[in-house]
């Protein structure tokens, strides 16, 4: 790592360290992508206000070619279900090409925005019948290949689906493509963990309770490949599905995972949404990461996530745009702290401390525990990190008589136009001056693709 020879030397005017802004400051990227601290020598000036990229903790990519196409309102009363079924519908008509297609483009869209890293939480695993493809890990390779031609740092977390109900019920017609044996599942994770290196790392994932009975889970978490890996689920997203784990269960989702598995670092809860007081602080000690999904929770109905007294408790947060409604992570962090601000009548929620910014304590909580929850070395400019940063558009009058003090709150709160000028991940400019290295030719296939595919 640190004894790699240097081969790139960068100086930002303003970098953005753990503990916030440093004048003048140098970089030194190694030929293995990481940083190195303390470098000599002559260097690439690479203007202010650079920051490291944003992890995404929760992405389903396939799902970017519908946003917009569920907002009309149907027969009944619209909820998380009947969005639900369009989904499904929409689903059915992926196969490896397109999602290749799909993802690639919806990855150059996460790197322009500001993302450097994917949790790609994957259960389209089979045909549209559910018979396996010839290539039983084709959909899985379709995403490796995407994140290779986008340029992204991927973390690949194959689902386990099993059941269609906390009842235990077989899966519908439309979800037999999600399904897998434990066995299946253990293969599946044996033949992708061959293809991880620098940037792509396989992580666990349990759809969530409702389709992990508990035995498969407990059979999962002990096998060698779940050792020091992610593991994500779905947790509580949905008032219906707290009700029917306590009806059927005897607890609240996040109660019955505590209860039965240990829920530590390595676990991220995605939609830990509807929390109870002593969930909320459990989950905090727990040093799990919430995976908060703000623009898809607001999109599909969800509810508010506890946010203040999760800070308070000292929990781990991060961010994923999920359903890509919006691929912001700039948009994830305003919309967390404006639901919190519509529903108290209160100003500046995340922020605990009295001088505090917003803005500055939300992009370094998401750093952090977006870091975690990829496992990946990410989330500071520091050495053995990987060199994964965005640059700010210091030309924007957006930007215009903002200084280190301001410049974070009026990125979060104020940047309508991007103003991620350039991106580097892994060592290597991906987008520059607004311009990704492949953007044209990964447009033009994705427009082909979803021709082809029928609107639900
Ligand atoms: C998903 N999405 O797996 O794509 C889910 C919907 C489900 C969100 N929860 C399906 N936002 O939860 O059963
Ligand atoms: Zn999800």
């Amino acid at each position: 790592m640190s004894n790699s020879p240097a081969i790139r030397h960068l100086r930002a005017d303003q970098l953005w360290r753990a503990d916030g802004w440093q004048a003048d400051a140098t970089l030194g990227v190694a030929a293995n992508g990481r940083l190195l601290d303390a470098v000599d020598g002559a260097s690439e000036s690479i203007d202010r206000w650079v920051l490291p990229g944003m992890p995404n903790l929760h992405s389903h990519a396939f799902q970017r070619a519908m946003a917009g196409l569920a907002e009309r309102k149907g027969r009944n009363d619209d909820s998380f279900w009947s969005w639900r079924e369009t989904m499904y519908t929409f689903a059915a008509a992926i196969g490896p090409d397109e999602l290749k297609a799909i993802a690639a483009q919806l990855y150059v869209e996460m790197l322009k925005a500001g993302y450097t890293q994917v949790c790609e939480f994957h259960y389209l695993h089979h045909q549209p019948d559910g018979t396996p493809y010839a290539q039983p890990e084709a959909m899985s390779m379709a995403l490796i290949d995407a994140a290779r031609e986008a340029g992204i740092a991927l973390t690949l977390l194959p689902a386990l689906y099993i059941s269609g109900g906390f009842d235990g019920r077989t899966l519908t017609a439309r979800q037999r493509r999600f399904g897998h044996t434990v066995d299946g599942y253990l293969r599946l994770l044996e033949t992708l963990r061959k293809h991880e290196n620098d940037n792509l790392r396989i992580g666990i994932a349990l759809h969530s309770l409702r389709a992990v009975p508990e035995v498969a889970m407990h059979e999962v978490l002990a096998s060698d490949v779940a050792k020091s890996r992610p593991i994500h689920i779905h947790i509580a997203e949905q008032i219906g599905e707290v009700q029917d784990c306590l009806a059927t269960r005897g607890a609240r989702p996040v109660e019955w995972l505590f209860d039965h598995a240990d829920v530590d670092a390595r676990w991220c809860l995605v939609h830990a949404t509807h929390l109870t007081a002593a969930e909320t602080a459990q989950l905090a000690r727990s040093g799990a990461v919430a995976g908060l999904c703000p623009t898809t929770e607001a999109n599909l109905g969800d509810g508010l996530f506890p946010l203040a007294e999760y800070l308070d408790a000292g929990g781990a947060l991060g961010i994923g745009s999920d359903s890509h409604i919006s691929i912001s992570p700039v948009e994830e962090l305003r919309w967390l702290e404006y639901g919190q601000r519509l529903s108290t009548r209160h100003r500046n929620i995340a922020a605990r401390h009295e001088g505090d910014s917003v803005g500055e304590t939300l992009w370094r909580a998401a750093l952090r525990g977006g870091a975690q929850a990829s496992g990946q070395p990410l989330g500071e400019l520091r050495d053995g990190a990987r060199a994964d940063l965005i640059v700010l558009d210091e030309n924007s009058p957006l930007l215009a008589a903002r200084d280190a003090r301001s410049v974070l709150d009026s990125f979060l709160f104020a940047g309508n136009t991007p103003l991620v000028r350039d991106v580097m991940c892994g060592g290597e400019w991906v987008v520059r001056d607004f311009h990704h290295r492949d953007e044209e030719r990964i447009a033009m296939r994705y427009r082909t693709a979803v021709k082809t595919i029928g609107v639900a």
